[in-house]
């Protein structure tokens, strides 16, 4: 019978026991096509966005740097003495060692999903401030977490630099907004970078590089599921294309399917039409006023504002 066709198919399904093979068949099986961009940072992926910081055309990264280091005496006289600095999601240390010349933490605690990569950031760190007590905390930073209580007492400074949030969608930025004034407590800041809302020529550089590293980085996720799913993506069958959205305030970045064809994973077809995508990340740009209605809309009251002489990333101070 129909029934029984339909059950034998489901039994050969292997079921899905990872939240990422949960997650890429979820998103797979959608119309249009999506993957979430949280899955890029793999090894192989967060060396490729490393490389993606110092293209000539990738602005966002050495931009904020250059808005940290310009303006750090007046930053670091916002973050007071002995506070504890909470990182969301630790990177590359260089905007966190420019902070900590500014200013006299009592802790920093940075938060990130990766325990091995907090480890050797916490040794490296070391070395250059061996007087700076660090607490990591292995968590993954866009669900409710506990500080550690050795921090309970200091004054709590929030840091999520990177315009990170601009890869969330509007109601999951404004729900980690609200999070993290949780998290941080009453009486605490936070300073947060935001990609600000730009010509399409410069954003669409910035997304389509000419040595094709964010290509790379785009198509490592199919790269991903084939490693770690067992999935049989041809990446030779796919293209890299990103794509301003003016209405909706985003770059997208897409994968298009080259030709029809079908894709193996867990048991199950995935078929593509020629020119089919799977839409891998957004990354929305704001305007200042958009981005403090985002703010206060969450809690936060905009405190100080600094931008780059040419208006092209700015850095929020909030207050819980
Ligand atoms: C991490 N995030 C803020 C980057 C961005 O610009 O949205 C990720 C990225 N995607 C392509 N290039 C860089």
């Amino acid at each position: 019978s129909v029934h029984a066709a339909a059950l034998d198919t489901a039994q050969r399904f292997d079921e899905p026991t990872s939240a990422f093979a949960r997650d890429a068949i979820e998103g797979l099986s959608k119309q249009p096509k999506q993957l979430p961009p949280k899955y890029f940072y793999d090894a192989e992926g967060s060396a490729l966005f490393e490389q993606i910081t110092g293209l000539p055309e990738y602005y966002p990264t050495r931009t904020e740097l250059g808005i940290l280091r310009q303006r750090a005496a007046e930053i670091g006289a916002m973050i007071p003495q002995g506070a504890a600095l909470v990182e969301f999601g630790a990177g590359s240390t260089a905007k966190l060692r420019t902070l900590l010349s500014a200013c006299a933490l009592g802790a920093y605690v940075p938060v990130d999903i990766s325990g091995d990569f907090l480890n050797a950031q916490a040794a490296a760190l070391r070395l250059d401030f061996p007087e700076l007590a660090i607490y990591p905390v292995t968590a993954d930073f866009t669900a409710p977490f506990g500080l550690p209580h050795t921090v309970r007492e200091m004054p709590k400074v929030g840091f999520f630099p990177g315009s990170t949030i601009g890869n969330f969608e509007p109601f999951e930025a404004c729900g980690f907004l609200r999070s993290a004034r949780k998290i941080l407590g009453p009486g605490a800041m936070l300073l947060i970078g935001v990609d600000l809302e730009k010509d399409d020529r410069v954003l669409s550089a910035a997304y389509n590089d000419a040595a094709g590293v964010t290509a790379k980085f785009n198509l490592n996720v199919l790269a991903r599921i084939n490693r770690e799913l067992g999935g049989d993506f041809d990446l030779a069958a796919f293209v890299h294309r990103a794509i301003y959205n003016r209405e909706r305030h985003r770059i997208e970045m897409h994968l298009i399917s080259r030709t029809a064809q079908t894709v193996h994973l867990l048991g199950r077809n995935i078929s593509f039409r020629a020119g089919e995508s799977i839409h891998t990340e957004s990354s929305y740009k704001y305007s200042v006023e958009r981005f403090n209605a985002l703010a206060r809309g969450s809690g936060w009251s905009p405190q100080a504002l600094w931008t780059d002489p040419d208006g092209m990333f700015s850095l929020h101070a909030l207050a819980a």
